[in-house]
C-alpha cells in the first residue's frame, strides 16, 4: 500500500511538473511601448516582452527586427548596410518613419507595425490582436489579411503561382520522389511578394531556423502568419510599386549573380553517372558525331575513390588530366559533383586535416557527429567557419588541376541517411535548427569563392541542391530529383519561375525527369521546354534508362537536335540576360506575375505555368499528351516566333502544340539578337549577329551585351555594350555607339525585321542615318553591316 502512494505522489510529480512546462509554452503577445530612442540610425522601442528595432535601408526598404536578446544579429543574406539615419515622428499613440516611397506607423499600445504608401494606402499590416508573439522560442507575426490578397514567391516551394490559401515550411530537405505539392524541398527562400487594390509589397523574413509561412490557409482568411521556430522577428519591409522594383530591391539587399560562364549556358549532359572516363568520352563524342550543339559533360559520385570527396578513381578515372584534355580538344567543359559528408578514413587528406584541425561539426560535448551517407561513415565540415571554407576551397585544386571549371554540390541540405541530424549537433557556434538552412549556401560561397582563387582570373560555374536567400551570389540552382511525368515537367516550370522572384535567376530542372522513365513524347516536349530554361541540363538517376539525344529514334533525335540549336541561336539574347540579370537581379524566367500583376488570368491555374523568358519571349509549357492548349497571350501584339503569325492579345488563343513546336511567342516590338548555329560557346561561327526584330506599335529598346564569357575581365570595362532600340512613331531603328573595351566575335550585323512591309524609314548607327537595303521578301527585311 505504501509504495503504491509512493509512485501515485511521482506520477503526480511528473504530470504536474508537465503543467508547468506548458505554462512555460504560453503565449506572450508584443505589448505596450515603454520606451522610445534613436541611438545613430536605429529606432529602438522597448515594451516588457522585447525590443523592437527600425532601419531605414533605402527609401523603399525598411528593416524591422523584434527581439528578446538582439545579441547575435548577424546575417547570411544581406550583403547591404542601412542608410546612416533614421528620422522620426512621435506623435502620442503613434511614431511614423517617412521616407519618399514609404510610411510606417507604428501603434504604441500595443507595439504594432503598419505601412502605407509614402501617400498613405495601406500595404501590409500587423494584426491589432496578435501582432508578433512568441510561444517559447517559437517566434510568430500576424498580418491582416486583405479580401484580395495575393501572394507570390518563396523560391523553391511546390503547389500554386498564386500562395493564397496555402502554408509552407521551410527545412532544407533531401526529397527524393517529391511530388507536385511535397514541401519542404532542398531550398529556403523566405521572401514573398504581397499584393492587394493595385499596390504591391515585399516582405524576407531574415530567420534561417525552421520557419513556416501561412497565406490564409488556416484562419479563415482572417490574417496570413508567418514564424519561425527560434532566433528575432527580423523582416524586411519592400515598398516598391511594381513587382520588379521589389525583386531589384530584394537582389540589392541580398546580392546579384556574377556573370556566369558562357559554356554553363550551353546544352549540358548528364547522368549518374557516366562511369568511366571511357563512357564520358564516348557520350561527347557522340554528340559531336550526331552533330548535337553541347557544351557541357557532367562527373556524378562514381568518378570518386569510394565517394571520396577530391579524389578520382584510380581504375575508371585513371588519367583526369587526359580525360580533360580530351574533353576540352572537343570544346567540352567538364562539371563533377562533390558532396559535404567526408569519409571517415585515416590516410585520407581532407580527414586527416579535418580531425587535425578541428573542422567537424560536434556533439555539444566536442565529440564528433557522425552520419552515414555514400561514403559510408561521414563528418561533415563546418562551413559556418571561414577557416573552414578556405580549407575545403583550397581542396578543388584535386579537380581545378586537371582541369575542371564546374563543382555541383550535391545533398547538403545535409542530407544523410535514415535519420534526422540531432538538434543538438553543433556547427562552430550555432546548433543544427538554426544552421541547416543555410548549411547548402555556406558549402556553395567556400565552393565558389574557393574555386575562384584557384582558377585565376577564369569564371568557375558552382550549382548547389541547398540554397538560402542570398545564394545568387554563389550559385546556380536546380530543383533536386523530379520525376518523369507531365505535372513534374510543368511543376519545374513553376519552381524556376518561383526562384526567379527570389533572385535565383540561374535555375535548372532536370530535363526528362531525375526519377522514371520518360516517354518519347514527353523528353521531346521537355527538352524543348529545356531550351526556354536558364540552365539547360539533360539528367537522370543510375536506375533509369539512358536519355542522351540519339536514344529517342532518328526522328525524335531530329527534332531534339533542333530545339537544342534553337538554343544556341538565341544564347546571344540569353546572355545579354544574364547581363541585365547581374545588374537588376531580374530574372531570366519571369512568372507573367511580374510583369501583369493586375491581370487576374495569369493566376489562373490553366495558364499559371505560362511565362516570359527575358524582356521579349512568351513561353506556354504544354504537356506531352496534347497537341493543341488554350494559352493567354497579355494585353499587347503577340507573333508566334516559329510562324511570325500575329495576336492581338488580352485573350485566350488556341495554339497548336506538335512536339516540333513548342508554343512560343515574341512580344510586338520586341528586339532579339541571335546567331547561326553553333556546335558549342567556343566555336566562332559565321560572325554574323543578327538582330531581330518584331513589328510593333510600341517603343522598345534592348541592351545587347557581349564579354569574354569566361573571365572576370568584364568588371574592369572589358566588354561590348550597345542599345538597339525601335521607335514606331519615327519608324526608325537605331544602334547606340558601343560601349567599353572587348572586341565583339561577329564581324558583321544582320537586320531581321520581322511584319514589317517595308516600313522602317531610317537605320541609325553610332547616332548616323545609314544604308537602308531590301532583302527578297517585304516581310523579312534584312539589312546588312
Ligand atoms: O542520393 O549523386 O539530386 O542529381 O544524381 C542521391 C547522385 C544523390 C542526388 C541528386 C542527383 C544525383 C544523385 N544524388
Amino acid at each position: 500500500m505504501k509504495r503504491y502512494c509512493l509512485s501515485l505522489v511521482i506520477l503526480l510529480a511528473v504530470y504536474s511538473s508537465n503543467l508547468f512546462a506548458q505554462q512555460h509554452m504560453d503565449v506572450q503577445i508584443l505589448g505596450n511601448a515603454e520606451s522610445v530612442n534613436k541611438k545613430d540610425n536605429v529606432l529602438i522601442i522597448k515594451t516588457k516582452e522585447a525590443e523592437a528595432r527600425v532601419w531605414i535601408y533605402t527609401p523603399s526598404i525598411i528593416r524591422v527586427s523584434i527581439s528578446k536578446e538582439h545579441s547575435l544579429d548577424t546575417s547570411f543574406a544581406v550583403v547591404k548596410e542601412p542608410a546612416a539615419d533614421i528620422q522620426y515622428k512621435d506623435n502620442g499613440n503613434t511614431i511614423e518613419v517617412t521616407t519618399s516611397a514609404l510610411k510606417l506607423v507604428i501603434n504604441k499600445s500595443p507595439l504594432r507595425f503598419n505601412f502605407y504608401t509614402a501617400d498613405g494606402r495601406a500595404l501590409s499590416q500587423d494584426d491589432p490582436s496578435f501582432g508578433t508573439n512568441w510561444q517559447g522560442a517559437r517566434v510568430v507575426n500576424y498580418r491582416k489579411l486583405y479580401k484580395d490578397e495575393r501572394f507570390i514567391g518563396l523560391g523553391e516551394k511546390t503547389g500554386n503561382l498564386d500562395r493564397r490559401g496555402s502554408s509552407y515550411v521551410n527545412w532544407n530537405t533531401d526529397a527524393p520522389n517529391h511530388g507536385p505539392t511535397t514541401d519542404p524541398l532542398y531550398e529556403t527562400f523566405p521572401f514573398f511578394v504581397g499584393m492587394h487594390g493595385g499596390l504591391t509589397y515585399g516582405l524576407f523574413f531574415d530567420n534561417t531556423h525552421k520557419s513556416y509561412f501561412d497565406f490564409g490557409a488556416s484562419t479563415d482568411n482572417q490574417t496570413s502568419w508567418f514564424g519561425a521556430d527560434g532566433g528575432d522577428m527580423n523582416y524586411y519591409f519592400f515598398g516598391a510599386q511594381s513587382v520588379a522594383q521589389i525583386i531589384e530591391d530584394y537582389t540589392w539587399l541580398t546580392g546579384r549573380m556574377e556573370m556566369p560562364p558562357l559554356w554553363s549556358l550551353g546544352y549540358q549532359q548528364c547522368r549518374w553517372s557516366y562511369m568511366s572516363a571511357d563512357e564520358l568520352l564516348d557520350i561527347a563524342t557522340h554528340l559531336r558525331k550526331d552533330k548535337i550543339p553541347a557544351d557541357v559533360m557532367y562527373c556524378d559520385i562514381d568518378y570518386m575513390d569510394h565517394y571520396k570527396i577530391f579524389t578520382w578513381n584510380k581504375t575508371t578515372f585513371p588519367d583526369p588530366k587526359g580525360l580533360l584534355t580530351k574533353l576540352k580538344d572537343m570544346d567540352f567543359n567538364l562539371v563533377t559533383i562533390v558532396d559535404p559528408g567526408i569519409k571517415i578514413e585515416e590516410g585520407y587528406k581532407q580527414f586527416d586535416e579535418g580531425i587535425t584541425k578541428n573542422y567537424f561539426a560536434t556533439y555539444p560535448n566536442g565529440e564528433k557527429y557522425t552520419a552515414e551517407v555514400w561514403p559510408g561513415r561521414v563528418h561533415f565540415p563546418d562551413f559556418t567557419s571561414k577557416e573552414v571554407r578556405d580549407w575545403w576551397g583550397a581542396s578543388f585544386s584535386a579537380l581545378t588541376e586537371p582541369g575542371v571549371e564546374g563543382f555541383w554540390n550535391d545533398m547538403n541540405e545535409p542530407a544523410v541517411w535514415n535519420q534526422n541530424i540531432p538538434y543538438m549537433v553543433k556547427f562552430g557556434k550555432y546548433y543544427m535548427p538554426e544552421i541547416r538552412n543555410v548549411y547548402g549556401m555556406q558549402m556553395a560561397e567556400a565552393t565558389y569563392l574557393g574555386t575562384k582563387k584557384l582558377m585565376g582570373n577564369k569564371r568557375p560555374f558552382v550549382l548547389t541542391r541547398a540554397a538560402y536567400s542570398g545564394t545568387q551570389r554563389f550559385s546556380a540552382v536546380w530543383t533536386g530529383d523530379n520525376s518523369a511525368y507531365d505535372a513534374h515537367m510543368l511543376l519545374g516550370a513553376r519552381l524556376v519561375n518561383s526562384l526567379g522572384i527570389t533572385g535565383m535567376s540561374l535555375v535548372g530542372v532536370d530535363i526528362g525527369g531525375f526519377t522514371g522513365d520518360p516517354t518519347p513524347e514527353l523528353m521531346v516536349r521537355w527538352n524543348s521546354l529545356g531550351v526556354y530554361t536558364p540552365m539547360f541540363r539533360n539528367h537522370s538517376a543510375h536506375d533509369t534508362k539512358h536519355r542522351e539525344p540519339w536514344l529517342w529514334g532518328k526522328e525524335n533525335e531530329d527534332v531534339i537536335r533542333k530545339d537544342i540549336e534553337q538554343r544556341y541561336k538565341l544564347l546571344p539574347y540569353i546572355y545579354s540576360s544574364f547581363y541585365q540579370s547581374h545588374l537588376t537581379g531580374l530574372p531570366i524566367s519571369r512568372t507573367l506575375a511580374i510583369n501583369y500583376t493586375q491581370d487576374d488570368s495569369v493566376y489562373s491555374e490553366h495558364f499559371q505555368n505560362q511565362f516570359l523568358f527575358g524582356d521579349g519571349i512568351l513561353v506556354a509549357p504544354v504537356e506531352s499528351t496534347r497537341l493543341s492548349e488554350d494559352v493567354y497571350l497579355p494585353k499587347g501584339e503577340w507573333y508566334r516566333l516559329s510562324t511570325s503569325e500575329k495576336y492581338e492579345g488580352g485573350k485566350i488563343i488556341n495554339a497548336s502544340a506538335p512536339l516540333t513546336d513548342l508554343p512560343v511567342f515574341v512580344k510586338g516590338s520586341a528586339i532579339i539578337p541571335m546567331q547561326s548555329v553553333v556546335q558549342n560557346t567556343k566555336e566562332k561561327g559565321d560572325g554574323i549577329l543578327k538582330i531581330n526584330i518584331w513589328n510593333g506599335t510600341k517603343a522598345n529598346s534592348f541592351v545587347y551585351y557581349e564579354d569574354d564569357g569566361t573571365s572576370y575581365d568584364y568588371q574592369k570595362d572589358v566588354f561590348y555594350k550597345r542599345t538597339i532600340s525601335f521607335d514606331p512613331t519615327k519608324k526608325e531603328i537605331s544602334l547606340s555607339a558601343v560601349e567599353g573595351l572587348f572586341a565583339s566575335k561577329y564581324s558583321q550585323i544582320e537586320l531581321v525585321l520581322h511584319g514589317f512591309d517595308r516600313e522602317v524609314k531610317t537605320i541609325k548607327l553610332n547616332g548616323k542615318a545609314s544604308g537602308l537595303a531590301f532583302g527578297n521578301d517585304n516581310k523579312e527585311m534584312i539589312v546588312k553591316y
